[in-house]
C-alpha cells in the first residue's frame, strides 16, 4: 500500500488531521490500536476553544457541534465557598468557549471519515514507523493476523502519551520536561441536570472540585483524589457527598445526584518532548504534550498543532515548499508551552496540595484573592481560558 501520510491514531488529533488533510486532496491512511467503540467510550475533554471550532467546521464535521454544543460566554471560580464569574465575552472583546463533549466530536469526525471514503484501519496492531530518519518512511503492522506494509511521505503520531509513535524517536535526539502532581481527579458522568448553567471551579480546603456538562441532561462532575484513591472505593454516594461538601452552600443545595454513567480517575501530569519532530515523523496532541485538566487546555493545545501540520502539508503540496516541515516543532512549541504553563498555573491556583509552609499557605491565598478580586487578574485567566491564535505559517 502507498499514500502520502500514515496517521497513527484514531483519536481527535489523528481524525481531525486526516479529514483536513482529505479536503485538500492530500490521502492519508489512519491505523487505530483499538475499535472504534473503545475510541468513543473514553470520556475526556468537554471544552473548546472557537479556533478548535473552527477546524472543526473547515473539517465537514461542525455541523452538529453547531446545533448541540453550548456556547459559554463565561466561567466561575469558587473560593472556600464564595462565587467569582469571569465574564469570557467581555474580558476578552468577544471571545467564547463551546462547551461540546470530546466523545460527540470524535463521532462527528468518524461519520466524516466515512464519507471521506479514506482507509480508517481500527484494531491494527504491532503498528512500527520505520526509516523515519530517511526519504522513503514506512510503517507496518498487523490486523487479523495478517502483515502489512505502508509507503508514505510523512507519518503523523497521534497516538497519545503510550503510543509507539514518540518512542521510535531516537531517545538522545529528545529531550523530556515533566511534572507529575500527587493525585489525580475523580471524574462522573451522571443523566442529571447540572447544577449550574456554567461550569464552576472550586477551590476548596478538602479539594478541587469542577462542575461541568455536556448538556442540560448531562452533567460531568470532578473531585481532586489524592493519590492513593481507586475508582472502586468511591460509590456514587460517596463521591455526591464529598462534591457537596466542596461547594458553594448554594450550589451543594440545589445539586440535583444520580447514579453514575461513568466514574473513571485521570491522573495530572504536564509534560512535553522537545523538538516534536524526526526526520520525517512528526508527533500531535497528547503524544507529544500532556497537561493536567485544570485549564482544560489538552485537546485544544491539540487542535494547535494540527493546524500547523495541516497548514504545512498544504503548502508542501500545493507549493512544493518542502522546507517548511522543518518548521513544525518551533511553531507548536510556543503555544505547547502557553498552554502548558496556563494548566500548571491553574492547577496550583486552585488545587490543595500538601507540604506548604505557613508562608506559601499565605502566599496562595493573597494570588487567589488578587486574580479573583481585580479586573486584570480576571482578564489574565479569561484571555488563556478562551486560547491563543495560532500561528499562521508563512
Ligand atoms: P488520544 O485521545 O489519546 O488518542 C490517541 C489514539 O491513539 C491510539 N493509539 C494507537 N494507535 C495505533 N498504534 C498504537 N501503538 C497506538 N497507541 C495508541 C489510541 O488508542 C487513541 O485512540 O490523543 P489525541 O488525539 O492527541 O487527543 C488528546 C485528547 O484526548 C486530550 O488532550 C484531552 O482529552 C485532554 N482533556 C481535555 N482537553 C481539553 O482541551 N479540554 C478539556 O475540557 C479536557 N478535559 C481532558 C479533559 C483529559 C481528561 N483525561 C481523562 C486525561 C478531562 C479529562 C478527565
Ligand atoms: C469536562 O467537562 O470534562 C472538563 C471541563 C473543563 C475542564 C476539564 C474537563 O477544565
Amino acid at each position: 500500500m502507498k499514500t502520502k501520510v500514515v496517521i497513527i491514531g484514531a483519536g481527535p488529533s489523528g481524525l481531525l488531521l486526516g479529514q483536513l488533510l482529505h479536503k485538500q486532496g492530500i490521502d492519508n491512511i489512519i491505523l487505530e490500536r483499538v475499535s472504534a467503540d473503545y475510541v468513543l467510550g473514553r470520556i475526556r475533554a468537554g471544552v473548546l476553544e472557537e479556533g478548535f471550532a473552527s477546524l472543526l467546521r473547515e473539517a465537514g464535521a461542525g455541523e452538529r457541534m453547531d446545533i448541540d454544543g453550548e456556547v459559554h460566554d463565561g466561567v466561575e471560580i469558587a473560593v472556600d465557598g464564595k462565587r467569582v464569574r469571569i465574564d469570557l465575552a467581555s474580558l476578552t472583546g468577544g471571545k467564547k468557549v463551546i462547551v461540546y463533549g470530546q466523545t460527540e466530536l470524535t463521532r462527528d469526525l468518524m461519520d466524516a471519515r466515512t464519507l471521506s471514503n479514506q482507509i480508517t484501519s481500527y484494531e491494527a496492531v504491532n503498528v512500527e514507523p520505520h526509516d523515519i530518519a530517511g526519504d522513503l518512511p514506512f510503517v507496518s503492522y498487523e490486523k487479523d493476523g495478517q502483515k502489512f506494509k505502508i509507503q508514505c511521505d510523512y507519518i503523523a503520531g497521534c497516538d497519545g502519551f503510550h503510543g509507539v509513535s514518540r518512542k521510535s524517536i531516537p531517545s538522545d535526539h529528545i529531550k523530556e520536561y515533566e511534572r507529575v502532581y500527587p493525585g489525580g481527579w475523580l471524574g462522573v458522568l451522571s443523566a442529571t441536570p447540572p447544577v449550574n448553567p456554567e461550569l464552576v471551579y472550586a477551590h476548596h480546603e478538602r479539594g478541587f472540585a469542577l462542575c461541568s456538562l455536556r448538556s442540560q441532561s448531562l452533567s460531568r462532575y470532578y473531585i481532586q483524589v489524592g493519590p492513593k484513591e481507586k475508582v472502586e472505593d468511591w460509590s456514587d454516594d460517596r463521591f455526591w457527598q464529598e462534591l457537596k461538601r466542596r461547594l458553594p452552600d448554594e450550589l451543594a443545595d440545589k445539586l440535583i445526584t444520580g447514579p453514575s454513567i461513568e466514574k473513571s480517575i485521570a491522573p495530572m501530569r504536564s509534560y512535553v518532548v522537545e523538538p516534536m519532530q524526526y526526520g520525517r515523523l512528526f508527533l500531535l496532541g497528547d503524544a507529544a504534550h500532556i497537561v493536567p485538566p485544570t485549564g482544560a487546555k489538552g485537546l485544544n493545545t491539540a487542535a494547535g498543532d494540527v493546524h500547523t501540520l495541516y497548514s504545512i502539508l498544504t503548502k508542501v503540496y500545493a507549493e512544493g515548499r518542502s522546507e517548511l516541515t522543518e518548521k513544525y516543532s518551533q511553531t507548536c512549541l510556543r503555544r505547547v508551552w502557553d498552554g502548558e504553563r496556563f494548566s500548571w498555573w491553574m492547577s496550583n491556583l486552585l488545587h490543595k496540595f500538601e507540604g506548604k509552609s505557613a508562608f506559601e499557605e499565605k502566599m496562595h491565598k493573597s494570588e487567589l484573592d488578587y486574580y479573583l478580586r481585580t479586573e486584570t487578574g480576571q482578564k489574565i485567566i479569561a484571555d488563556q481560558y478562551v486560547g491563543l491564535p495560532y500561528d499562521e505559517i508563512k
